[in-house]
Parts: C-alpha cells; sequence; structure tokens
C-alpha cells in the first residue's frame, strides 16, 4: 500500500496570543490557545490535512517559523499579533516563503484604535478574517486546506 502524506498547513500566532483565554474575554473570547489548536486539529482531520501550530512572542522566531514552511507547508494560517501593524520582516518572510498564506484577527481590527487599520501582510495574504473570533482559524485552515 501507498502512503502519500497529508499536505501541511502551519498555524502561527504572534506575540501575547498565548495568553488567550486567561485575560481580556470580552475582546478575545474565553477559549485558550490550546483550545483552539484541538479545535482546528479536529478541522484538519476533516478536511484531510495535518496541522502543525507555532506561537512566538519574538519576531524573528515567527521570521523562521514561516521560513520553515518553504516547500514543506501548502499554507499557513498567520496571526502576527500587534507585528501585523509594524513588522515588514514578517511581511518578507510571507513572501520568500511562496506558500500561500491567510491573516486572521480574532478582532474586527477595523473596528478598533486607527494605528490597528493597516496591515503589512493583508497585500501579500490569499484572504484575510476579522472579528469572527476563533472561529476565524478553522475558516482559514478550511480555505487552504480546499485550495491545497
Ligand atoms: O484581533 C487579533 O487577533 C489581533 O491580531 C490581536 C493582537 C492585536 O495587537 C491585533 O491588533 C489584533 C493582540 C493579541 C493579544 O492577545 C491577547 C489575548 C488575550 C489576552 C490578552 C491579549
Amino acid at each position: 500500500m501507498v502512503h502519500t502524506e497529508l499536505p501541511l498547513i502551519l498555524v502561527v500566532n504572534g506575540p501575547n496570543l498565548n495568553l488567550l483565554g486567561t485575560r481580556e474575554p470580552e475582546k478575545y473570547g474565553h477559549e485558550t490557545l490550546a483550545d483552539v489548536a484541538a479545535r482546528v486539529t479536529r478541522a484538519a482531520e476533516a478536511e484531510g490535512v495535518q496541522v502543525e501550530f507555532v506561537q512566538s512572542n519574538h519576531e524573528g522566531e515567527i521570521v523562521e517559523a514561516i521560513h520553515s514552511a518553504r516547500g514543506r507547508a501548502s499554507g499557513i494560517v498567520l496571526n502576527a499579533g500587534a507585528y501585523t501593524h509594524t513588522s515588514v520582516a514578517i511581511r518578507d518572510a510571507v513572501v520568500a516563503a511562496q506558500v500561500l498564506m491567510v491573516e486572521v484577527h480574532i478582532t474586527n481590527v477595523h473596528a478598533r484604535e486607527a494605528f490597528r487599520h493597516h496591515s503589512y501582510l493583508s497585500d501579500v495574504a490569499a484572504a484575510v478574517i476579522a472579528g469572527a473570533g476563533t472561529l476565524g482559524y478553522e475558516f482559514a485552515l478550511q480555505y487552504l486546506a480546499r485550495r491545497a
């Protein structure tokens, strides 16, 4: 029997998202990042893809995680947190990786402070999901799985 590997989707979370479910539940909800990972893993199984999760509070580690997707993953779900609004380095890593990326935000960044309205990532993203809560991660995974 021939075993072919399932396509891989990388889910990358940036700074402070390790605090999910522990503070500001009115903004970010009650689920922890581990809860989200468990739900996304079930969605991945249903879609016939594998999923790998990375969370880092350090810009360079996020850059390296994105590099690691090149030639290995068929998509990246990226919530770069506040680096979305500041990081040319993360944007350049996405372009260099040559992997389809979906930008996810738990909150509707456009309904928040003006400094959150600009993203260095949106114009290099295949799709952008903001304001759907943590369901956004599942939607992004489904989209990438169906394009894989
Ligand atoms: O809405 C999003 O997903 C954001 O990417 C979240 C970032 C914020 O800087 C972006 O503008 C929008 C902040 C992540 C902070 O995560 C926390 C989660 C729980 C408690 C405290 C912070």
